[in-house]
């Protein structure tokens, strides 16, 4: 695999969240966050448009408050696992914004070489887990980081993302049943935009009122407003240290919306739901209600905002120059990582421990 150039003008992660920043350092660095995820898949958007993008691209935009507000809770060496609406997550964990794109250009310096594509983001040293574009698949893989943390007496959390519909999917009941039965530090996070491709959860799931599954599984399920990224912050911050502390998994629901179509390929209203209904969901776009806040108290000017605002697009356009100029992948790579080569560096030391 080509060797990855991972410099980028913008720092991806929710700076201003660290334990002992300002609470004006901390609403910065929501919005930092929050405005890169946007204008970077604003780009991908474009990209996508004019075919520099193929295959699939379902973006994230509308729900950026939930992967700030959840990820600004985790230490480095907890785990992050989602579906495949993946991009804003990746960024927000620290992936940068030119390694992120030239995934989604198929290129060779991309994160998975350029042929995984956006539902296959993955960094194994940010212990960001995918990208899976199997509903409900990757589900019973967080039971299984949470049962490996608790083998090896380790005191990091698992947090895995999911949309509503995957809670139908049988995976969804296995993986809450195991981890709630073995105590594994798991926080489940139902991203709940009410619609699973074009299908609204009134006609695909019989308990719209997804949390209370979590009775099922002798578990703590609580509900939330996505688009606030401090209440995701604080219910986040309760489930990571209930796992962390306690070793119980919790189940949340984040109420939230995308405003886009499910995937690049449909149209963001029109079809299946009324764009009434989205406009009145915007109108709680969650960078807007954060720049309300800031600006009510002071934290923000108009000013800093657009600088904020132009940083974000700087390192998306920057993104997009890199993926651009970069190689796409050598032919031979085709037969590459197809079946594994036995341990590498990276592997070898678990596989000597009989982990
Ligand atoms: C097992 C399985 N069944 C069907 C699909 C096709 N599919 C892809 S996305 C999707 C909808 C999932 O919706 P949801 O879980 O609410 O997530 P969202 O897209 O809203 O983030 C479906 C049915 C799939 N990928 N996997
Ligand atoms: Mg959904």
């Amino acid at each position: 695999m080509a060797k990855k150039n991972t410099s980028s003008p913008a720092s991806p992660a929710v700076q201003g969240a660290a334990a002992g920043s300002s609470a004006r350092d901390t609403a910065v660095g929501y919005m930092h966050s929050m405005l890169l995820q946007r204008r970077f898949e604003e780009k991908a958007a474009e990209a996508y448009a004019i075919g520099k993008i193929g295959g699939f691209c379902h973006l994230y935009i509308g729900q950026e408050a939930v992967s700030t507000g959840t990820l600004s809770v985790l230490r480095s060496d907890d785990y992050v696992i989602t579906a495949y609406r993946d991009h804003g997550l990746a960024l927000v964990r620290g992936m940068t914004p030119r390694t992120v794109m030239a995934e989604l250009f198929g290129r060779a310096a991309g994160c998975s070489g350029g042929k995984g594509g956006s539902m296959h983001l993955f960094d194994r040293k940010l212990n960001f887990l995918g990208g899976h574009g199997i509903v409900g698949g990757h589900l019973p893989i967080a039971t299984g980081v949470g049962f490996a943390i608790s083998y090896r007496g380790g005191d990091q959390v698992c947090v895995c993302f999911f949309g509503e519909a995957a809670v139908n999917i049988g995976a969804f009941h296995e993986a809450l049943n195991m981890a709630s039965l073995w105590n594994l530090p798991v926080v489940f996070i139902i991203e709940n935009n009410r619609y699973g491709m074009g299908t609204a959860i009134g006609r695909s799931t019989a308990q719209q009122d997804v949390v209370k599954r979590a009775a099922a599984y002798a578990m703590i399920g609580t509900s939330i407003d996505g688009q606030d990224v401090y209440g995701v912050h604080d219910e986040m911050a309760a489930a990571v240290e209930r796992a962390r502390k306690e070793h119980r998994p919790t189940l949340v629901e984040v109420r939230t919306t995308r405003f886009m179509g499910h995937s690049m390929s449909d149209a963001a209203s029109g079809t299946y739901r009324s764009k009434q209904e989205l406009d009145e969901s915007m109108q709680r776009d969650p960078i807007q209600l954060l720049k309300k806040k800031m600006l009510a108290d002071g934290s923000l000017t108009e000013e800093h905002f657009a600088k904020l605002d132009e940083e974000a697009k700087v390192a998306a356009q920057d993104a997009w120059d890199f993926a651009d100029a970069a190689p796409e992948p050598a032919p031979e790579e085709l037969f590459a990582h197809v079946l594994s080569d036995g341990p590498t560096a990276d592997t070898a030391g678990y596989v000597e421990a009989g982990r």
